[in-house]
């Protein structure tokens, strides 16, 4: 057993990670790191549920993992790696699929927002997405799951799973985990469209700051958010979505609180908040970014992380998954 609670999360390389997956995700990832024994993943096979493009997949997964590293995390104290390269996540997929119901899986409300329209053509990996997030965090018997709101549904089938499993079993094999949701950044959204989330494959870029965007483009951005006609800042989510969106954005890069930042610009423009607005994101999120482009230039480094992440995360995996396959009776 290991001593910290264990930590687990992932981002799908299926874009530049947007400042969405920075808030709502990474920037509690870097808070966690020295109290917890956290493994942090390039969910590649994740990914494969949605557009198919291998150049851009192996170009995402190098920029996303010298991401996570250029945004804070201190790879001597984290575990980094890419799901695919410990293949015991398949494997356990397969096996928890057997253990999930049908009917957990209809109530998924991210398959039918990403399948839409089209249910009968969408992937079967698109649907049983959740089993193999599930297979993620259990492998590990992660004790907490940091994300952003839009995967809470996720992690309570993944406790379902984990339950049932233990209870068919009569073993408490698997770990249940909680998910840790930061309450202020839980939901950032579309600068476009603010009933929804932002997203890093929304195929409006415009929709998105994404943490590679420069000075110049997240200006431009910010400037075209669309907001209403009202003629002062005020934060009501309800009836005034676009600015409170931005407002939370403002609120979670100085973490300042909301309240005191409407008080700061109650009296300015929309336009004036904007620009104050693009500033704060531009601060904190270009050194970044070039700071990734200097660890993607350090090809042995990068392979050394991911290499090292790779061993540490396969020797928990494979002893985890041994235990699972006797415990069904295929060891
Ligand atoms: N808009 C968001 N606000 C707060 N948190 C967010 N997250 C994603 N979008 C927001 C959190 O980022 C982590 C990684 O997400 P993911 O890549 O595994 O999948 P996702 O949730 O589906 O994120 P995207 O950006 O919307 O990806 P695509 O477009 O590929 O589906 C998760 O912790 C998530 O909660």
């Amino acid at each position: 057993m290991h001593n910290k609670k264990r930590v687990f999360s992932g981002i799908q390389p299926t874009g530049k990670i947007t400042i969405g997956n920075y808030l709502g995700a990474i920037k509690n990832w870097v808070a966690m790191q020295q109290q917890y024994d956290c493994l942090f993943c390039i969910v590649d096979l994740h990914s494969l549920t949605s557009n198919f493009n291998p150049q851009e997949l192996q170009e995402n997964i190098r920029y996303n993992i010298a991401l996570y590293i250029a945004a804070g995390l201190n790879p001597d104290n984290v575990t980094i790696f890419r799901q695919s390269k410990v293949s015991e996540h398949s494997e356990l997929t397969w096996i928890l699929s057997c253990f999930t119901q049908m009917g957990w899986l209809n109530r998924m409300t991210q398959f039918k927002d990403k399948a839409g329209k089209n249910k009968e053509t969408a992937n079967l990996g698109l649907y049983s997405y959740p089993v193999l997030m599930a297979a993620d965090i259990l492998l590990y018997n992660a004790n907490i799951v940091p994300v952003g709101e839009d995967q809470k549904q996720h992690i309570e089938l993944t406790r379902d799973i984990a339950i049932s499993f233990n209870k068919k079993v009569g073993k408490e094999i698997f770990t249940i985990p909680d998910a840790v949701i930061d309450s202020k950044a839980k939901r950032i959204m579309s600068l476009k469209d603010a009933s929804k989330k932002m997203s890093k494959s929304d195929p409006s870029d415009i929709s998105r700051i994404n943490m590679s965007d420069n000075e110049e483009l997240i200006r431009k951005k910010i400037r075209k958010a669309k907001t209403d006609d009202a003629p002062c800042i005020s934060y009501n989510p309800i009836d005034r979505p676009e600015i409170s969106n931005l407002i939370d954005i403002y609120s979670c890069f100085t973490e300042i609180d909301v309240n005191k930042v409407v008080k700061n610009f109650e009296l300015m423009k929309n336009s004036e908040f904007k620009e104050a607005l693009a500033d704060v994101i531009i601060k904190k999120i270009c050194p970044i970014h070039q700071k990734t482009i200097q660890i993607m230039e350090d090809k042995e480094y990068l392979e050394e992380i991911t290499k090292n992440g790779t061993m540490k995360a396969k020797a928990i995996a494979e002893k985890n998954i041994g235990i699972v396959k006797q415990i069904i009776g295929i060891s």
